[in-house]
C-alpha cells in the first residue's frame, strides 16, 4: 500500500535501507546483495540469465545472492590489483551477458563510478563519452573490441581494457586483459566505508546542444530505487521480474539490477532482443510476476498480433508497467483486451534516477494518463512561452499552472535521493535545469482535475527513437564531418513502431550533386560513426536550411514542413506519435 504523500520525507525511505556496519554509509551492492545473504536468504536466485541461444522456458544461468556478492567482491578485487582506485570511473560496454551485471555491482562495491552504454553505439558516441567520463577502465566483450573498440583505442583514455568473454590471458588480443584469469587471481575486497553522497552510476543522456551531459548518481538514489520498486511495482521477495531495458539505459540500472535486487526478487535478463514469439513463451514459462518495459517494444508487439501469445497463460503476471514514450490508450488497451494485461505507466528520466510520476500496481488505470507523482514526489507544471521556455517574472518567480488541462512544463521540487547530482564537469548546464526553486524537466505536460498528468510532448529538440534518447546536435556534427556536407538539421518524425524516427536534412558543398553516390555515402558514414540506433533513418539534401538571427538551425519548423503542420503552431512541439 501505498503510504499517504504528504507522511513521506526522504529520510523515511531511507530508513528502509540497512546501512553498512557501524554506521559506515551506504553502498549499492550492499543494499542490493549483501544485505540478502546476511538475513539468511543467500540461496534465493538474485539473477536468471537466459542466453542467447537458450530456449524461453531454459532454466537459464542462475547466480544466487551468495554467488553475485562473492564474484562481485573479487571483481572489485581485482579493479583494485589493477591500480584502479575508488571514484575512478569504469565503462561497461557490452550486451546482457552474466559478467556485465557482476561487474557493474563489483565496480560499486568498491566506491569506483559505473558508466554503463549501449552496445548498440557505434565508435563516436563511445568515445565522446569516454573522453567526458575520463574513463580509467573499458569492460567489453572480444566481438565489440574487435569490432568498435580496437581502431578507436588511441582516442579512448582507458588505461585497461578487460574483455569479460575471454577466460585465459593467453588468447586475449594484445593490450587486451582476460576477465577469467584477471578474477581468478583476485581476493575478495571488503566493502568499505562509503557516505552516501559517493558517486556510483554515471548515465549520459542527450540535450539540444552541445556534447552528451554526463549525469552523475550517488549512492544514496538507491533509497529511491527501492522505495519506489516497492510501491508502484508492489514488487516483494521471491517476486520473478522481468526488466526488459538494457543497462546502458537507466531504466536497465535503476530498474533493471538495483530496485528489484535491493528487495529480494528473482530479476531475468534475457540476452536476446525483442522476438515477440519469445517474449510471450518467455512471460509463461518463467512465471514472471512483475514486467517493465516500453512502448516500442509494446507496439511491435501489436504488430506482430496477439495471436502469437495464443496458449501461453499471461493472465498470472500481477503488474506490468512501460516507460520511456508516451503510452498511448490504444496500447493499454489493446493489452487488456487481447493478452490480459493492463500496462500501467510510468514517467521519470536519467536525471530523476527514479520513478516520479506514475500509476502504482494498486492506483486505478485511466488510459492515455501517467498516472500521479509518487512518494513524496512534489510535481507541478509551469507556463512556458512559444520558445518552450519557462516564464519567469521579474522577480524570478514561474507561474505554476492552476487550472486544469492547461499545458506547461513538467518541473519538480529537488531532494529526493536518486536525484542526479550534477552533470559532470559542466555546473553551468546543471544551474540551467533549475529555476524558481523547481527542476526543470524540459517535457510538456497537462493534469487534468483530479491530479492525473498527461504527457504532451518535448519543450525541446531532443529525439525520442525507440526509446533511446538521441540531441539532435550530436548526429548534426557527425554530418556535418562529411567531406560534402556544409550543414545539417536533425529532427523526430512519427513512427508507428519507434514513436520518433529521426530524418536529416543537409546542405551540399557548392558543387555537389545530390546523387545516389553521395547521398549514400553520407548515410554510410553517418551509421559507422554512429551506429545504427543513433544514425538518421532518411537523409535528404535541400538548398538551403532555415536558420534564426542568431545561427541556430529551426530543427522544428524543419520537422512541421515535413509533416505539412502550421508553422509555429504548438502541436509542433508535440512528442512521438502515441499510435
Ligand atoms: C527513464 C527515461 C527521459 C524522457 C522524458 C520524456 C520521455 C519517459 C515517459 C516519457 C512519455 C512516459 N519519457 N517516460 N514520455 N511518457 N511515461 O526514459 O529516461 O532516457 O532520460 O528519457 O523520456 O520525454 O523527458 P531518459
Amino acid at each position: 500500500m501505498s503510504a499517504p504523500v504528504a507522511a513521506t520525507t526522504w529520510d523515511e525511505l531511507r530508513q528502509r535501507l540497512v546501512g553498512l556496519p557501524d554506521g559506515a554509509g551506504v553502498n549499492v551492492a550492499f543494499e542490493t546483495i549483501d544485505r540478502h545473504v546476511v538475513a539468511g536468504h543467500g540461496d534465493d536466485v538474485a539473477i536468471r540469465f537466459l542466453a542467447k541461444d537458450d530456449p524461453p522456458d531454459a532454466p537459464g544461468e542462475a547466480y544466487t545472492y551468495a554467488r553475485l556478492m562473492a564474484e562481485s567482491a573479487r571483481f572489485a578485487g581485482a579493479l583494485r590489483s589493477l591500480g584502479v582506485g575508488p571514484g575512478e570511473t569504469v565503462f561497461l560496454l557490452a550486451g546482457r551477458v552474466p559478467r556485465l551485471y557482476v561487474a557493474l555491482l563489483g565496480a560499486l562495491r568498491g566506491r569506483h563510478v559505473a558508466c554503463p552504454l549501449f552496445s548498440a553505439f557505434g565508435p563516436e558516441p563511445i568515445v565522446q563519452r569516454m573522453v567526458l567520463g575520463d574513463a580509467a577502465v573499458l569492460l567489453t566483450t572480444s566481438a565489440l573490441w574487435r569490432r568498435k573498440v580496437a581502431a578507436i583505442r588511441a582516442d579512448v583514455p582507458a588505461r585497461h581494457v578487460v574483455l569479460l568473454d575471454v577466460d585465459d590471458q593467453a588468447d586475449a588480443p594484445e593490450g587486451t586483459i582476460a576477465y577469467g584469469d584477471l578474477v581468478d587471481g583476485a581476493t575478495e575486497l571488503a566493502i568499505e566505508p562509503t557516505p552516501p553522497e559517493t558517486p556510483s552510476l554515471l548515465h549520459f543522456t542527450s540535450g539540444t546542444t552541445g556534447t552528451p551531459k554526463g549525469a552523475q548518481h550517488v549512492h544514496d538514489s538507491v533509497a529511491m530505487q527501492r522505495a519506489t520498486t516497492e510501491e508502484v511495482f508492489g514488487l516483494r521477495r521471491g517476486d520473478v521480474y522481468w526488466c526488459t531495458a538494457d543497462p546502458g539505459w537507466v531504466t536497465g540500472t535503476s530498474y533493471g539490477v538495483i530496485g528489484p535486487l535491493s528487495v529480494g526478487a528473482t530479476m531475468l535478463v534475457d540476452e536476446a532482443e525483442l522476438d515477440p514469439t519469445r517474449w510471450y513463451s518467455i512471460l509463461d514459462a518463467q512465471s514472471v510476476d512483475v514486467w517493465y518495459t516500453a512502448p516500442t517494444a509494446i507496439r511491435m508487439l501489436m504488430r506482430a498480433g496477439a495471436e502469437l501469445a495464443a496458449g501461453h497463460d499471461l493472465t498470472r503476471i500481477r503488474a506490468a508497467f512501460s516507460v520511456g514514450e508516451p503510452l498511448s490508450a490504444e496500447a493499454v488497451v489493446w493489452g487488456r483486451d487481447e493478452l490480459g494485461v493492463t500496462f500501467r505507466d510510468t514517467w521519470w528520466q536519467t536525471e530523476t534516477g527514479a520513478i516520479m510520476i506514475a500509476t502504482p500496481h494498486d492506483a486505478e488505470v485511466t488510459p492515455g494518463s501517467m498516472g500521479r507523482p509518487v512518494l513524496g514526489i512534489e510535481a507541478t507544471l509551469l507556463a512556458t512561452d512559444d520558445h518552450g521556455e519557462i516564464v519567469l517574472d521579474g522577480d524570478g518567480h514561474a507561474t505554476e499552472i492552476a487550472d486544469p488541462d492547461r499545458i506547461g512544463m513538467i518541473a519538480l521540487r529537488p531532494g529526493w535521493p536518486s536525484m542526479f547530482r550534477t552533470y559532470l564537469n559542466n555546473p553551468d548546464r546543471y544551474a540551467k535545469a533549475f529555476a524558481d526553486g523547481w527542476y526543470l524537466a524540459g517535457d510538456l505536460a497537462r493534469r487534468d482535475a483530479e491530479g492525473r498528468f498527461w504527457f504532451v510532448g518535448r519543450a525541446d529538440d531532443v529525439i525520442k527513437t525507440a526509446g533511446h534518447l538521441i540531441g539532435p546536435f550530436e548526429v548534426e556534427s557527425v554530418l556535418n564531418e562529411h567531406p560534402d556536407v556544409t550543414g545539417s538539421g536533425v529532427y523526430g518524425v512519427p513512427d508507428p513502431v519507434a514513436g520518433d524516427v529521426i530524418h536529416a536534412r543537409v546542405v551540399l558543398r557548392r558543387g555537389v550533386a545530390p546523387t545516389d553516390e553521395v547521398m549514400t555515402s553520407i548515410m554510410a558514414h553517418a551509421r559507422r560513426r554512429l551506429g545504427a540506433a543513433v544514425a538518421p533513418r532518411e537523409i535528404l539534401a535541400v538548398d538551403q536550411l532555415p536558420i534564426t538571427r542568431s545561427g541556430k538551425v529551426m530543427r522544428r519548423l524543419l520537422r512541421a514542413r515535413e509533416l505539412g503542420l502550421p508553422e509555429g503552431d504548438l502541436s509542433t512541439l508535440e512528442g512521438g506519435s502515441s499510435s
